[in-house]
């Protein structure tokens, strides 16, 4: 093995803690609490699908790990955002706004300001297909603002992360109509 492929390959053991074994790949089984939302097409025209798993520590400031396995989008951008409510009686328009126990305006995944649930945009490649992994340093698995028992909710549009100049764009960032949506379980 080549000098910088022995440090990348540490340095990502490193950086990756023990959820994701060496290479990268996601390893939910080594994760102490896990979750999953099954994603489910909300009849507004795409045909989206598929699954979001989540692993995290029990402490509530470690990053939480997302394998997506999203397919049936448009290729392109689309917004995902954890929803307040874990109620599709309504599909996915039934699961209220984005989940923002602290009043704070919508924005990017690494903005120092968003609503908790604002996770950006995914990405779908040419055949409609996300199927990539994430992490993120605010939601959580545990504690009092969970997101177990709320809702996923993928967005037919490209979120733009609160840049938009206008007041949609500091709530929805403009992202349109809810694709595809489910209720985030534990495992
Ligand atoms: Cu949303
Ligand atoms: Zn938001």
């Amino acid at each position: 093995m080549q000098p910088f492929l022995i440090l990348a390959s540490l340095s990502a053991i490193i950086l990756c803690g023990s959820f994701f074994i060496a290479d990268g790949d996601f390893a939910p089984d080594n994760c102490p609490l896990r979750a999953v939302v099954v994603l489910k097409e909300d009849g507004v025209g795409a045909k989206c699908y598929g699954y979001v798993e989540f692993c995290q520590s029990y402490q509530s400031y470690e990053p939480v790990f997302m394998q997506l396995n999203i397919y049936g989008l448009s290729p392109g951008l689309h917004g995902m955002h954890v929803h307040e409510k874990g109620d599709l009686r309504q599909g996915c328009n039934s699961t209220g706004g984005h989940f923002n126990p602290f009043n704070n305006k919508h924005g990017d995944r690494n903005a120092q300001f968003r609503h908790l649930g604002d996770l950006g945009n995914i990405v779908a490649d040419g055949s409609g297909r996300a199927v990539y992994q994430l992490d993120d340093r605010l939601i959580s698995l545990h504690g009092d603002y969970s997101i177990l028992g709320r809702a996923l909710v993928i967005h037919e549009k490209e979120d733009d992360l609160g840049l938009g100049g206008n007041l949609e764009s500091l709530k929805t960032g403009n992202a349109g109509r809810r694709v595809a949506c489910g209720i985030i379980g534990k495992l």
